[in-house]
C-alpha cells in the first residue's frame, strides 16, 4: 500500500523540519511536499520560516554552495546562469492544458498529463545529494482581498534568496489560513551543475499547469525560468483571474505627482526591455511595483496591486544620469543580487552602459572575458549579457512609495500601455474611452523583439498587453476580460499608449529617454482633465503649449514646435498597415474575439482613411 504523504514526510523529513510543516494544519501541502520529496530524493528538506534567522542561513548558505559570490559592498553578492541560459527559454515553456482544449496558435502548449510525465521523468531524483528548501510566499500584499499564497520548492539558494528579496514572506499566513489555503505550487531544480551552472540545458522545462495549479522548472537558473512565483506564477493568475473576474497584468504600478501633492497612480503595462522599470522609477515620481500587477474592481473602482515586493530589473543602460535613484541603491550597502554582469578582478561589477570605460578584463558568464572575446558561433561576447539583472526589495529604494503594502491596493488613476515602435504611433496619446483603449491600443500592441527572451532581436511581434507571453487562457477570451473590466466599473480610468522608440524618416530616435517624465506629467493632467488635447484618429494627443510648458517647468528645456510637429505628426499609412495587419490576427487567428472589438477597429480604420483623403498620408497635429 502506498504510504501516506504524512508518513513519507515523517520517513523523510527531521523532527525539527517537520515540525514547522506541521504547524500550517493543511493536507493538501502535506501532499505537495511529500510528492515532491518522493520525486525530487532530496537528501535532506529544510522548511523556511518567514523568520529573520532562516532568511540568514538562505543568504549564508546561497554564497556557501557557491551559486553567488560576495562583492566588496556589504549586501551584495553575483551569480551567473550558464551561457545558454540567459533568458526566458519560450521555446521550451509551455501551458499545460487538459486533452481536447485548445488555446490557439499563440501558445506553446501541451497536453496535461503527456506534459507532466514528461518533467517529472526529468526531474525525478534531481535533488539526489541536495537540500531542498520549502519555501512559503504570498503573492499581493499580506491578509488582502488581493493576496495569492505560493509555496516553492527548489534545490538552487540562488533561487531560494532571489525570493526572498522580490516577494512577501508567507510561512506565517499559511499558518494562519491553515486549511482554507488555496495556493500556487512551484517545484524547481536546476538539474546538474558543471562550474555552478545547470549543465543540462537541452533538458531545461518550464511547464505550467493552470488546472492543478503547479508549475514545473528543470535544469535551468536563469531568474525569469526559475523564480516561480514571477511569471511562472503569473500564467497561473491569470488563469485563476479569468474565473474569478479580476485581471493580472504584466504591469508597473506608480505615482505619477501632480500639482499640489496630488499623487495619481498608473499602471502600465511593456514588453519586456522597453521602458518600463525605468518609467516606474522615473526621478519626481514614486513606485508601487515594477513588473506585475493584480487589478481588480473594489467597490467599482480599479484598484492595484504589486504582486511584489522586490525587482528583478534590467541592468543594462543604468547609467548615473538617467537612473539617479537606482544607481545610488546599486552603490549602496543593500542586499543585492547582480546576475550576468561583468565582474573585475578588482571585484567591482560593469554592465553595458554603465558610466565609465569598459574594464579590460574580468569574469562574466561566458568565463574569463577580455574585450575582443568570441562566441562558438563567432560573434563578440559583450562585457555583460543585456539580459543581466540585479534583484533587490523596493524598501532600499529612496522612490517607493508608501502604499506599497497597502492591503486595498492603490486607485488607478489611469492605464498606459507602451509599445517599441519605431514607425507609427505617437510617443503619447489618450485612448476616447476604455474600449477604444482596449482595442486599439492594449489588444493591438506590437513590439520589435528584445533580448529578454531567446530568440532574434528587431522583429516586429503582436504582443497584446505586452502579456501574451504570460497569457494562459484563450486569447479572446483574455481581451473580454480587460474589456468587462472597465465596463464593470463606476467610472473606468482613461487609457494612453506611449511609445517612446519612435523614429524619424532619416532613422534617427524622435526623443530623449528623459521625455517620458514629461509625457506622464501630461498623462498625469488628463487624467483630471486639466490639459488639452487634439482629437485625431487614432485618440486624443497633446497641444504643443502644454508640452513645451511641462518641457520647461520640469525639465528647464526648449521643447520646438518643430520637434512637436515631427513626433505628432500622425503617419496615416502605418496606422492604417497596423489597424489591418491587426485586425487580420483577431479574425484569422483568435477565436471568440469580442465583436466589439472588430467594431473599434473597423471604426479607427475608416475614420484613417477618411483623414487621408482630406489630408494625405502624414497628418501634423495643426491640421486637425
Ligand atoms: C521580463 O522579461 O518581462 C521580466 C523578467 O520581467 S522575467 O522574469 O525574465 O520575465
Ligand atoms: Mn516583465
Amino acid at each position: 500500500m502506498p504510504l501516506s504523504a504524512v508518513e513519507i514526510l515523517k520517513q523523510r523529513v527531521t523532527p525539527a523540519h517537520l515540525e514547522r510543516l506541521s504547524a500550517i494544519d493543511n493536507a493538501e501541502l502535506f501532499a505537495f511536499v511529500a510528492d515532491a520529496v518522493e520525486l525530487l530524493d532530496p537528501e535532506s528538506v529544510y522548511v523556511v520560516t518567514d523568520s529573520p534567522e532562516d532568511l540568514k542561513t538562505v543568504r549564508e548558505q546561497a554564497l556557501a554552495d557557491g551559486e553567488e559570490f560576495p562583492l566588496p559592498i556589504a549586501g551584495h553578492t553575483y551569480h551567473f546562469d550558464s551561457i545558454l541560459d540567459q533568458a526566458r527559454d519560450k521555446e521550451n515553456t509551455r501551458i499545460l492544458v487538459p486533452e481536447g482544449e485548445d488555446l490557439g496558435p499563440h501558445f506553446n502548449t501541451m497536453e496535461r498529463l503527456k506534459g507532466t510525465a514528461e518533467v517529472r521523468g526529468i526531474l525525478s531524483g534531481a535533488m539526489k545529494g541536495r537540500v531542498m528548501w520549502v519555501r512559503f510566499f504570498c503573492l499581493g500584499p499580506v491578509r488582502s482581498p488581493f493576496t495569492v499564497l505560493a509555496c516553492q520548492v527548489t534545490d538552487s539558494t540562488y533561487v531560494a534568496h532571489n525570493l526572498d528579496l522580490l516577494y512577501r514572506q508567507g510561512y506565517e499566513e499559511f499558518k494562519r489560513q491553515g486549511q482554507k489555503a488555496r495556493f500556487f505550487k512551484v517545484v524547481h531544480s536546476q538539474g546538474e551543475l558543471e562550474n555552478g551552472v545547470s549543465k543540462n540545458i537541452p533538458l531545461r522545462r518550464v511547464y505550467v499547469d493552470p488546472v492543478g495549479r503547479t508549475v514545473y522548472s528543470s535544469n535551468t537558473q536563469y531568474g525569469g525560468n526559475t523564480l516561480g512565483l514571477k511569471k511562472l506564477s503569473m500564467r497561473l493568475a491569470i488563469h485563476q483571474a479569468s474565473s474569478e473576474g479580476w485581471l493580472c497584468e504584466h504591469m508597473f504600478v506608480m505615482a505619477v505627482h501632480g500639482p499640489a501633492g496630488r499623487k495619481t497612480y498608473f499602471t502600465g503595462a511593456f514588453p519586456s526591455l522597453c521602458g518600463k522599470t525605468s518609467t516606474s522609477m522615473m526621478r519626481g515620481e514614486t513606485i508601487v511595483g515594477d513588473d506585475i500587477a493584480y487589478l481588480r474592481n473594489l467597490d467599482g473602482k480599479l484598484r492595484a496591486v504589486n504582486v511584489e515586493k522586490g525587482m528583478f530589473g534590467i541592468i543594462m543602460g543604468v547609467n548615473s544620469k538617467d537612473d539617479p535613484i537606482l544607481w545610488k541603491t546599486l552603490h549602496a550597502p543593500n542586499e543585492i543580487i547582480f546576475s550576468n554582469v561583468l565582474v573585475t578582478p578588482g571585484k567591482t561589477v560593469y554592465w553595458i552602459g554603465k558610466d565609465g570605460p569598459v574594464p579590460p578584463s574580468g569574469i562574466n558568464h561566458s568565463g574569463e572575458w577580455a574585450p575582443g572575446k568570441k562566441d562558438a558561433k563567432g560573434r563578440e561576447i559583450d562585457p555583460s549579457h543585456k539580459n543581466g539583472r540585479f534583484t533587490l526589495s523596493l524598501n532600499c529604494l529612496e522612490n517607493v512609495d508608501p502604499e506599497l503594502d497597502n492591503p486595498e491596493g492603490v486607485a488607478v488613476g489611469g492605464v498606459i500601455y507602451g509599445a517599441r515602435d519605431s514607425s507609427a504611433w505617437v510617443p503619447v496619446r489618450q485612448a476616447f474611452d476604455w474600449v477604444h483603449g482596449i482595442a486599439t491600443i492594449a489588444a493591438s500592441l506590437e513590439s520589435e523583439t528584445t533580448a529578454a527572451t531567446l530568440s532574434k532581436e528587431g522583429v516586429v511581434n503582436f504582443d497584446p498587453m505586452s502579456n501574451l507571453d504570460f497569457v494562459s487562457i484563450p486569447l479572446g477570451r483574455y481581451i473580454r476580460n480587460n474589456l468587462d473590466m472597465g465596463r464593470n466599473l463606476r467610472q473606468a480610468p482613461p487609457v494612453f499608449g506611449v511609445n517612446y522608440f519612435l523614429r524619424g524618416e532619416d532613422g534617427r530616435w524622435l526623443n530623449e529617454k528623459t521625455d517620458k517624465a514629461v509625457w506622464l506629467k501630461w498623462m498625469e493632467r488628463r487624467a483630471h482633465g486639466e490639459a488639452g488635447a487634439i482629437r485625431t484618429p487614432v485618440g486624443f494627443i497633446p497641444e504643443y503649449t502644454d508640452l513645451e510648458e511641462i518641457f520647461r517647468t520640469l525639465q528647464g528645456k526648449a521643447y520646438s514646435p518643430e520637434a512637436y510637429t515631427e513626433q505628432f505628426t500622425i503617419r496615416v499609412d502605418q496606422y492604417l498597415a497596423k489597424m489591418e495587419r491587426i485586425e487580420k490576427i483577431y479574425r484569422t487567428e483568435v477565436r471568440d474575439t469580442p465583436p466589439e472589438l472588430f467594431d473599434v477597429i473597423g471604426e479607427e480604420i475608416r475614420r484613417l482613411r477618411e483623414a487621408k483623403e482630406k489630408h494625405g498620408p502624414r497628418i501634423a497635429p495643426d491640421r486637425f
